[in-house]
C-alpha cells in the first residue's frame, strides 16, 4: 500500500507564528510524523508540499496509477481551489483531508472547503494528530476496499 500526503501553502512555515491555532511543532516534525507512522503501519508514503495550486494539481494527477490514496491539508487553497477539487475528483483516488486547526470554528470564508466534497473524510482541530488518524482511516478504507473487490 501505497500513500501520498500533500501539504498546501504556508504548511512549510509552521511552528513559527500563530502556535495557539497550529501549534509549536514544525514542518519537519510533521514529516516525520507521517512518515514515522507509515512505517509502522507498513505503508509506503511520499510526502509532498507546494505553495502553488498548479503544482499541487500536477501532483495529484501524477498520483494516479502511482499510489493508493492521498491525505490532503490543501491550506488556503482549501476555501478557493476547483482546480484541487476536479484534480481529486478526476482521479478518483480514495482521499483524506486533513486540517490541524478546527476550521468549522473559525472566519466564514474557511467553512467552504472545495477538497473536502471529493474526500471520503475530514479530520479537523486535531493538530498534527490530526493526519494519524488520516492515514489510519485510509488504510483501513483501502483495505476495506482491497476485501470487497476481491468477493465474488
Ligand atoms: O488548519 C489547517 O490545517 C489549515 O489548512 C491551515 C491553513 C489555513 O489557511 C486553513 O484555513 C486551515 C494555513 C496553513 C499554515 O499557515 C501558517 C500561518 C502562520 C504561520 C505558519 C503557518
Amino acid at each position: 500500500m501505497n500513500i501520498l500526503v500533500i501539504n498546501g501553502p504556508n504548511l512549510n512555515l509552521l511552528g513559527i507564528r500563530e502556535p495557539d491555532l497550529y501549534g509549536k511543532q514544525d514542518y519537519k516534525a510533521l514529516v516525520k510524523l507521517v512518515e514515522d507512522t507509515c512505517a509502522q503501519e507498513g505503508i509506503g508514503v511520499e510526502v509532498f508540499q507546494s505553495n502553488h495550486e498548479g503544482v499541487l494539481v500536477d501532483k495529484i494527477q501524477a498520483a494516479l496509477g502511482t499510489v493508493d490514496g492521498i491525505v490532503i491539508n490543501p491550506a488556503a487553497y482549501t476555501h478557493t481551489s476547483v482546480a484541487i477539487l476536479d484534480a481529486l475528483k478526476a482521479v478518483a483516488l480514495p482521499a483524506v483531508e486533513v486540517h490541524i486547526s478546527d476550521v468549522s470554528q473559525r472566519e466564514e470564508f474557511r467553512q467552504v472547503s472545495y477538497a473536502g466534497r471529493a474526500c471520503i473524510k475530514t479530520y479537523m482541530g486535531l493538530g498534527l494528530e490530526g493526519y494519524r488518524q488520516a492515514i489510519l482511516y485510509l488504510k483501513e478504507f483501502l483495505k476495506q476496499n482491497e476485501k470487497s473487490g476481491t468477493e465474488a
